[in-house]
């Protein structure tokens, strides 16, 4: 029985280590009591903790300066490529780990390249244990937020904190961001709070794919409790 519950959670973690692209979970560790705060500039070379490994198939992710960058957004970006349907690319950080409230004003800006065949922009994700504390088997959740598509060739501000998010329990690979897409029930981020209060974050940040084949897109200044990431070529 004890045998059984300590492979249960090993797998469980493991599940988070890939999710959040960490070495290690330790959850007293992760989950601080403090927000960090202020701006950061996230390069090649200052990734502020944040990290991809959840992406499958081909496409890319890189600095660049091609698309520009929304307003005080520095000269550059941060681009995502998804040619394929079964293609996924993530970059997603465990600095903003803590109470899901913390998220009540995140934001981000995206831009779609009008080269792009598909008419979606990148999504938010948000990995949570669901009721906080030691992360159980079956604890670990993952909240989706599908921007409202928006035109080509442009920077569009989403404020994440007053959309709406799917609530998909995270088992083996199942893709929280095709389960919501394809009709995951949505609710409010405070609606959420409400129904699961001790909601805890480890990870957050961005998802493109499944189901995004020939999306190019950029995302740029995020935005997470008082900390800002601009991403830079360098
Ligand atoms: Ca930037």
């Amino acid at each position: 029985m004890r045998r059984g519950r300590r492979n249960g959670l090993t797998a469980t973690a493991a599940a988070v280590v890939a999710l959040v692209g960490l070495a290690s979970l330790q959850p007293a560790v992760a989950v601080g009591p403090f927000a960090p705060s202020g701006r950061v500039t996230v390069t090649p070379a200052a990734s502020n903790r944040f990290a991809g490994t959840l992406d499958e198939g081909s496409g890319s992710r890189g600095f660049t300066a091609r698309h520009g960058a929304p307003p005080d957004g520095g000269s550059g970006a941060l681009e995502l490529r998804t040619p394929g349907d079964g293609d996924k690319r993530q970059y997603v950080t465990d600095e903003v780990a803590g109470p899901l409230s913390r998220f009540t004003d995140a934001s981000y800006w995206a831009y779609r390249d009008p080269s792009s065949s598909s008419g979606a922009m990148p999504s938010f994700v948000i990995a949570v244990d669901v009721d906080g504390g030691t992360l159980e088997a079956g604890d670990l959740h993952v909240l989706t937020y599908l921007p409202d598509r928006a035109p080509a060739g442009t920077w569009t501000r989403y404020d994440v904190g007053s959309g709406i998010f799917c609530t998909t329990r995270q088992i083996g690979r199942v893709d929280a961001h095709r389960q919501c897409r394809d009709g995951g029930e949505q609710r409010t981020l405070s609606d959420i709070v409400a129904a699961y209060p001790d909601m805890t974050a480890y990870a957050a940040g961005f998802n493109q794919g499944g189901g995004d084949a020939g999306l190019v897109s950029a995302v740029d200044l995020l935005r997470v409790g008082g900390r800002t990431y601009d991403f830079e070529p360098g």
